[in-house]
């Protein structure tokens, strides 16, 4: 059976689908949310390259509808118009520009590809798109692509209102409009070469893969039909036969529809496996509710993490604490999601997801808006990216601390989460070992004899005797500082001939947890 699922994976066409590509021994995503292609350009330069990120997810970049009510929602992004490469992030040739610049310090693009559908049925007609193309959603007429309603779903969808009504019925959430979205027939070879079309383009200008949305709202064998027509990735940067990275967007159950915990819906991410991989929500769910100590979870709990929580096969996932959709309330499973709005607890669970092994990790990086809570309800989840008034998104600016300015909350800059994504790269395909707990929210744990990490969640504090692996030295922690030439600006921790080492991390700590690595060692 074994050999059998190996041979499937060795064979199948989108076995290589799963490989983010990364470069110089680099392993962290970072989705720079709503950035304009410039700022990223130079962001992978200046900090990305230097500080060993592997990749960035950037927004959609196709031409999407233009909304003033609400004023320029940041969802307005995912209601494509048409595949021209022109939004509020920017143009053509600044996307161009900045795909060569970060290719050319290694640092990969993702793009996040819709195409599962095009703008709400409610969008009108006219030319209030981003770049003025002129649509009609009431006649489903996009003559920039061009599509027309021969083109979309709707006699295939059999409920009252043609938009997904029952999640529970596999066939409305694939046919039928989500959320009032002009669904895309997906099964018709032309609709599958324009978008294959799109998706190329940005292949062959560089791009390393795609996040693509609302997976679950697409057959798996259309999917594999346009993902089968993808171009190898382009020769001047990757590796002759490198296929595209995929990672699809979809909130799934893994095995059975008994496994309760997600509201039963029929459709499974194994469904996708063959594919790409696929986002694995149950992780960043569970992360906020131990950190946060809801429903009796504990640290020490993630003993098993990963596959021994239910998650899927570690092979098949992307991993993030949270994302551009529950870091405001979209999407369902909110509630528990820790994000920079409580940055104690954010850096916690960014730290201890870079410092597991489990998946490929995606680290958020957001910007703020002004929350009003109506009956536990975020009223302004909608707001957009810092913008000036006439609507265009405003640059980010970086401050003598290196943090940002403007509204853009970078959290890939924090030094807790930074040095913890170099902690990855300097770990990566090390085992898990060394684990320790105190059945309680104090647990820690090595990578090998290259990492450890010392976490303490509990109201009481740390102070104990462990045995890390690592060579025996002075090491500078990570988390209350670094390395600074010959120097440690944060604590020291010495590790003794034997690999032990003593931690001591107080509950009130501003951070109270530890991490060294080989790399930190004076
Ligand atoms: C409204 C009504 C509908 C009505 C329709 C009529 O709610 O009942 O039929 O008008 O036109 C926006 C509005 C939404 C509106 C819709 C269409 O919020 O109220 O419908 O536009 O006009 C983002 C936002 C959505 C937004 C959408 C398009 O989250 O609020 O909808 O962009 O602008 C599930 C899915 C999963 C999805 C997740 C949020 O399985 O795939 O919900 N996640 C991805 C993206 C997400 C994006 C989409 C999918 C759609 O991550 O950001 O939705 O591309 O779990
Ligand atoms: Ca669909």
């Amino acid at each position: 059976m074994k050999l059998f699922i190996l041979l499937l994976a060795l064979l199948g066409p989108g076995a290589a689908q799963h490989d983010p590509h990364a470069k110089h021994g680099r392993t962290a995503i970072v989705h720079l949310f709503e950035w304009r292609w410039e700022d990223v350009a130079v962001e992978c330069e200046r900090f990305l390259a230097p500080n060993g990120y592997a990749g960035v997810q950037i927004s959609p970049p196709h031409e999407n509808i233009l909304l003033t009510s609400p004023w320029r929602p940041w969802w307005e992004r995912y209601q494509p118009i048409s595949f021209n490469l022109c939004s509020r992030s920017g143009t053509e040739s600044e996307l161009r520009d900045m795909i060569t610049r970060c290719n050319n310090v290694g640092v990969n693009i993702y793009v996040d590809a819709v195409i599962n559908h095009m703008c709400g049925s409610s969008g009108g007609e006219g030319s209030h798109s981003v770049c003025g193309s002129w649509f009609s959603a009431p006649k489903k007429d996009f003559p920039t692509v061009p599509f027309s309603h021969w083109d979309f779903n709707d006699h295939k969808c059999r409920t009252g209102s043609g938009n997904i009504e029952n999640y529970g019925d596999a066939y409305q959430v694939r046919d039928c409009r989500l959320v009032g979205l002009l669904d895309l027939a997906l099964e018709k070879d032309y609709v599958r070469g324009k978008v294959a079309e799109y998706m190329n383009k940005l292949i062959d200008m560089g791009v390393a893969g795609f996040r693509v949305d609302a997976c679950k709202h697409m057959w798996p064998g259309d999917l594999a039909a346009v993902l089968g027509r993808l171009h190898n990735l382009n020769t001047d940067w990757f590796s002759g036969g490198s296929r595209p990275f995929i990672y699809q967007e979809a909130r799934l159950l893994i095995l059975l529809a008994w496994v309760i915990d997600l509201g039963g819906e029929p459709i499974m991410a194994r469904e996708y496996f063959h594919l790409g991989r696929v986002t694995e929500f149950k992780y960043g769910a569970k992360l906020g509710t131990i950190f946060r100590k809801w429903n009796g979870e504990k640290l020490s709990y993630t003993k098993s993490w990963g596959e021994g929580w239910g998650f899927m096969p570690d092979g098949n996932a992307l991993v993030f604490v949270d994302n551009h959709d529950n870091q405001r309330g979209h999407g369902a499973g909110g509630a528990a999601i820790v994000t920079f709005w409580d940055p104690r607890l954010h850096k916690m669970a960014v730290a201890f997801m870079l410092a597991h092994p489990y998946g490929v990790a995606r680290v958020m990086s957001s910007f703020r808006w002004d929350r009003h809570f109506v009956n536990g309800k975020d009223q302004n989840d909608w707001v957009g990216p810092p913008s000036f008034d006439n609507g265009t998104t405003k640059p980010v600016p970086i401050n003598p601390d290196e943090t940002c300015g403007d509204g853009w909350v970078c959290e890939h800059r924090w030094r807790q989460i930074k040095n913890m994504a170099i902690f990855r790269n300097v770990v990566n395909g090390q085992p898990l070992g060394n684990w320790w707990d105190n059945q309680s929210n104090q647990v820690a744990f090595g990578r090998g004899n290259r990492g450890f990490i010392v976490f303490n969640n509990d109201d009481w504090d740390l102070d104990v005797t462990l045995n890390t692996s690592m060579p025996g030295g002075t090491y500078c922690d990570v988390i209350s500082g670094q390395k600074d030439g010959g120097r440690c600006t944060g604590k020291q921790i010495n590790v003794g001939d034997d690999g032990r080492a003593h931690f001591k991390i107080s509950n009130r700590d501003e951070d109270p947890f530890v991490a060294v690595h080989a790399e930190s060692k004076l």
